[in-house]
């Protein structure tokens, strides 16, 4: 948690950027796994209600009524009977006072506010939900059917939160930059740990643990497979082969809930070999030209086709592609490969800010989605960069056996595969490198001082000195 004047001041500019109205703000309750009092662990708090109200705690609302600049923070105390099983905790007044909030109030007087808004015919701001309770809660206050809730959101409320929270200040930067210490020690685990025999899933529960043991949760599903050409392969009781290559897609939060999300490819015998290398190499030379290119006022979608037409062309090289860069990349052909887009803005989410619709989030009046095309249809940023974003910078290289039939067998883009070969590399398996990137002055750097190993020579030297 910050100090008061940074969540003061953050309610500040949010009440200057909406102009008027109410805006309620939602923060998460427990989610029960089987029983009521049997919750997921650890709690996780809406991001935005913390970005604002910072407070880590189960059950509260923020209210901040813009026209007459009054702030409330609402939910209940808890009884004597939770204070028996669970320990006390401050008063929901003592935490309003925490965060500089004059006004604290019950969870019933919520009805009121809102009843009292819709009399008078004020604009009532709130976030699209992503969690069941949140509808229901808002069904009953406003009496708008969860079908609705989405697109009754406040866009306004939406764009002034996009603007504010896309853009790290120095404090934020420092938590990331602390995420990132876990994150790498979780990837460096995962190396030691790789070797023919073991489970994915005992490495993934080790790293689990890591996050777990700093006081936090995993910033995601920790992705661990050696089937890397499924994107988002969850680890299974399979054991690793020697010969195959381990994709740990792994981070971590903050007790601050602020992110870290990086991906190493390893090999599980401890050396790549020359097939590996070369495609290994293309993943490596796209994902160091995101830090040249890069910075503020750049289009993240002219990096993403920039680095879409550099693999383009190693692939050429390398008797997979065939044809003119510019075409193949226009017509999608790079999408066989890389069907997903180069990165994503990351902060207190993984994919930060993903609940409101990456078209609100990556997106702008300049640059619009490509939602038809395959592959491009999967960019979850476009927009020119500005200093204090944070982005992902993840290329990837996938044999996809079941899109490589569909795409052979409709002759899709078969003047720029050459399907031949791509048929010897269907047990090939996906390379993954992914790094973390804050917008600076005049260009970028990578979050995180201690690099993650992940030029080839180095993973094998740290995986020879440490298995
Ligand atoms: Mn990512």
């Amino acid at each position: 948690m910050y100090s008061k004047e940074t969540y003061v001041s953050r309610r500040a500019e949010l009440k200057k950027l909406v102009k008027s109205g109410v805006i309620i703000l939602f923060g998460n309750n427990n989610s029960p796994a089987n029983f009521p009092n049997n919750g997921y662990h650890p709690f996780r708090q809406d991001s935005s209600f913390l970005y604002y109200f910072g407070l880590n705690r189960d059950g509260l609302v923020g209210v901040i009524d813009v026209d007459n600049d009054i702030e409330t923070l609402i939910g209940d105390d808890i009884s004597i009977d939770d204070i028996v099983w669970y320990g006390s905790v401050e008063s929901v007044h003592d935490m309003a006072e925490q965060v500089g909030v004059k006004n604290s109030a019950p969870m019933k007087s919520l009805k009121t506010i809102c009843n009292d808004a819709m009399r008078q015919k004020r604009r009532i701001h709130f976030l699209p939900p992503y969690r069941a309770d949140i509808k229901i809660q808002i069904f009953d206050l406003l009496g708008i059917h969860p079908n609705q809730q989405k697109e009754s959101a406040s866009m306004d409320l939406i764009k002034a939160i996009v603007k504010m929270r896309s853009v790290k200040t120095d404090e934020e930067v420092e938590e990331l930059e602390r995420a990132a210490v876990i994150g790498y020690k979780m990837h460096t685990t995962a190396m030691k740990m790789c070797r023919p025999g073991i489970t994915e899933q005992e490495i993934a529960g080790a790293l689990d643990g890591i996050a777990n043991g700093l006081g936090s949760m995993v910033s995601f599903a920790t992705i661990l497979t050696q089937h890397g050409e499924i994107m988002h392969g969850s680890p299974s009781m399979n054991k690793l082969e020697a010969g195959r290559l381990m994709l740990c897609d792994a981070g971590a939060e903050t007790i601050n809930n602020y992110c870290s999300d990086n991906t190493r490819t390893s090999p599980v015998s401890g050396h790549y070999d020359q097939r590996q290398l070369e495609i290994y190499s293309i993943v490596e030379a796209c994902h160091d030209y995101v830090l040249q290119v890069a910075k503020p006022g750049v289009k993240w979608w002219d990096v993403h086709f920039a680095v879409c037409r550099l693999m383009t062309d190693r692939l050429k090289e390398l008797g997979l592609m065939k044809g003119d860069t510019e075409e193949a990349v226009r017509a999608g052909a790079h999408a066989m490969f890389m069907c997903h887009g180069l990165g994503h803005m990351m902060g207190m989410d993984v994919h930060d800010m993903e609940g409101f619709d990456q078209i609100n989030v990556g997106f702008d009046e300049e640059v619009r989605p490509n939602l038809e095309q395959f592959g491009t249809n999967c960019l979850r940023l476009g927009r020119r960069l500005q200093k204090g974003f944070v982005v992902t910078d993840e290329p990837g290289i996938y044999f996809i056996p079941a899109l490589i039939d569909d795409w052979k067998a409709s002759g899709h883009c078969k003047e720029f595969i050459n399907f031949d070969k791509l048929e010897t590399y269907k047990d090939f398996g996906g390379i993954r490198i992914e790094d973390d990137l804050l917008i600076t002055d005049d260009g970028c750097r990578f979050i995180g001082k201690n690099r993650i190993p992940y030029h080839p020579k180095d993973v094998e030297a740290f995986m020879a000195e440490n298995r």
